[in-house]
């Protein structure tokens, strides 16, 4: 299978070539275990480990290999276990931050094109937990789709469908069910060839048996949901990219935990656009929206105009992002994103320039 199979394009051969490599040929990151990965490109597939370099690099902030990610791999033991040497940049990254000490981050899934937010239309329905996952989305870099499962098992889909839309500020929204197949054709449209899409949402909406469908086999291990509150098993406990029969990379990942802590600062407003606007005809400019007079935002809650909870749930993201950004070091992050930008700017400007030179 060639490396083309896994996503890389000129975008990432230019990314490639922008720098001097020796030794090493180019990999995509397909799953990931503790500290072991597999690796895939033109020479077929094979684990991999981290190079002690990298290993070191990690302590300055360098990235650490998460799956989708494109890595530099060499080849001494053509056939064995691989190492990686380099975490080529990302163009996309979903990050979790997981509370301690000190908030350490974690890549979920790097380079996604499209992410498919994933709702079960039975009780696990919950508008403001989209909410949520459209900021982090937004943040990533990756293009949101809302997908709602289990149409088979829901009796208001055109009320809960009208819900979404209205919170899912032009992202697009399906209705599916994995079990009878309904809405798939749709569904199957938005998955591109050669496009890397990743599969999020909380354990038992039915991520896995969603990609089963699509990949026509049973790949992944599907479990029932509780029978009392629809929650599901954490049935998934790997990240793993399978290619889809007609060429679309798709991710599978373990249900998300309810109260974790996402990297999700300016998706945040874009998520909640009409909340900003809102506020930016506020009297005050520091307005915090509670008791002050003047406060479009109240008003309009008052008025019905905006729901409250909707509200309420944009000032807790708020709240949220805040406090991490407190734990962070604002300074080294800002220089590592300083440093991305430029790079990924200067190897736009190639990419353009070969576009013109083909054309
Ligand atoms: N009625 C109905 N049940 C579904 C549908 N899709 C999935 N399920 C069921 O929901 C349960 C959970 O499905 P999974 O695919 O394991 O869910 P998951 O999102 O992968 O869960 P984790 O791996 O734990 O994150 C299983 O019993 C599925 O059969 C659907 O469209 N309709
Ligand atoms: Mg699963
Ligand atoms: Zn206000």
């Amino acid at each position: 299978m060639s490396i083309l199979r896994w996503g890389w394009n000129e975008y990432c051969k230019a990314v490639w070539q922008s720098a001097e490599r020796d030794s090493v040929v180019p990999a995509r990151v397909v799953a990931q275990g503790r500290g072991v990965w597999r690796v895939a490109g033109d020479f077929g597939d094979c684990l991999a480990e981290a190079a002690g370099k990298l290993r070191l690099a990690r302590e300055e902030g360098a990235d650490w290999p998460a799956v989708g990610d494109w890595v530099a791999v060499d080849l001494r033991n053509q056939g064995a276990a691989t190492t990686i040497h380099e975490v080529l940049p990302r163009r996309s990254q979903f990050v979790r931050k997981m509370a301690g000490k000190k908030i350490a981050e974690q890549v979920i899934a790097a380079n996604v094109d499209l992410a498919l937010l994933v709702s079960a239309l039975d009780r696990d329905f919950n508008l403001r937990r989209v909410e949520r996952y459209l900021a982090q989305c937004w943040e990533s870099g990756a293009k949101p789709a809302i997908v709602l499962n289990k149409a088979d098992a829901c009796e208001e889909t055109q009320e809960k469908l009208q819900e979404m839309e209205r919170v899912a500020m032009g992202a697009p929204v399906c209705v599916i069910s994995a079990k009878t197949g309904r809405g798939f054709d749709e569904l199957e449209k938005q998955l591109a060839r050669g496009k890397t899409i990743v599969l999020l949402g909380s354990s038992g909406v039915g991520k896995s048996t969603i990609l089963n469908r699509l990949m026509g086999h049973v790949v992944q291990e599907v479990q029932e949901v509780r029978e009392a509150d629809s929650r599901g098993r954490h049935t998934t406990t790997a990240r793993q990219i399978f290619v889809l029969p007609g060429g679309a990379l798709l991710l599978d990942t373990p249900g998300l935990r309810e109260l974790q802590l996402w990297d999700a600062g300016e998706g945040i407003s874009q998520t909640f656009s009409d909340m900003e606007t809102l506020a930016a005809q506020c009297r005050f400019a520091d307005c915090g929206h509670e008791v002050e007079p003047g406060c479009a935002v109240q008003a309009a809650i008052a008025a019905g105009t905006v729901d409250r909870e909707r509200f309420e749930n944009w000032r807790k993201l708020q709240r949220e992002m805040e406090f991490l950004q407190r734990k962070i070091d604002p300074q080294a992050r800002q220089n590592e994103k300083q440093r991305i930008k430029q790079l990924m700017r200067s190897v736009k400007r190639m990419y353009r320039g070969r576009e013109s030179h083909q054309s």
